[in-house]
């Protein structure tokens, strides 16, 4: 009778013991996750990528532990663990090698060490892109002849810009001496739509970004570059800035 009480006590006591101190089982689940740039443009120097991450868990989520992996095509691997609550900062610096870094992996643990592992489909459900596109050497040389002329790069980026495509996008306006076939060029004025956001107000438009490019390859500066063609809701809008930022972007 008392060996039988015990039992029964020393099972009530590990029951007790369990449910007091034993850690739960569950994942971690991703309900959201973005990305603020998909474009990472380092001739303007270094950049951080952020990734914010909305997640449940019962518990705490272990954000030192948690990561994404972000892969270059040339092999450059960047494994990158949360730095804060729900965020995951991924710094380019100007010696990373220009390319496509595709996002590979989000793995997110608790502080129990149960971990969701998303891979890139997975990612791709959020409406996260696929890939992050990184470059140094992006320009308004679009025909690569090494120099920005009016009547060829101003008029590509302006046609371009109007949405024309094939050889209305190129026939006439693609320097003699450019050493790329047309569909190079194309692809360049596909990369550039990137940078081409001159004003910066979120779109590139003909008639503010493409004329800005215009004029400035005609060498027109100080306000007769940018009178009448910088967008309502540009946020880049004195001469310096603008002035500023093509320059930058020069070959
Ligand atoms: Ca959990
Ligand atoms: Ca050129
Ligand atoms: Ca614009």
């Amino acid at each position: 009778m008392k060996s039988n009480l015990c039992w029964i006590f020393s099972v009530i006591f590990c029951c007790f013991i369990g449910n007091s101190y034993g850690a739960e089982s569950d994942p971690p689940i991703v309900n959201a996750i973005s990305v603020d740039q998909t474009y990472v443009d380092l001739s303007q120097g270094s950049q951080t990528v952020t990734f914010s991450i909305d997640v449940f868990d019962e518990s705490e989520i272990d954000w030192a532990l948690s990561y994404i992996m972000i892969r270059s095509t040339t092999g450059v691997l960047k494994w990158i663990n949360g730095s804060q609550p729900n965020i995951i900062s991924v710094p380019f610096d100007t010696s990373d090698p220009s390319g496509i870094y595709e996002i590979q992996q989000l793995r997110i643990i608790d502080i129990h060490g149960n971990q969701a592992t998303y891979s890139s489909s997975n990612l791709l459900n959020f409406g996260l892109p696929s890939s992050i596109s990184v470059s140094s050497e992006i320009d308004f040389d679009f025909d690569k002849n090494d120099t920005v002329d009016a009547l060829t790069d101003g008029l590509l980026l302006l046609r371009h810009a109007f949405g024309l495509t094939g050889s209305s996008l190129t026939d006439n306006v693609i320097s003699l001496d450019s050493p790329l076939t047309v569909s190079e060029v194309e692809s360049n004025l596909e990369q550039v739509s990137q940078i081409a956001d001159i004003d910066n107000d979120g779109s590139v438009d003909a008639l503010t970004d493409g004329l800005i490019l215009l004029r400035y390859a005609f060498g027109l500066r100080g306000e007769s570059l940018i009178s009448n063609v910088i967008s309502n809701n540009a946020t880049r809008t004195s001469v310096a800035d603008i002035e500023a930022y093509i320059e930058s972007h020069m070959p």
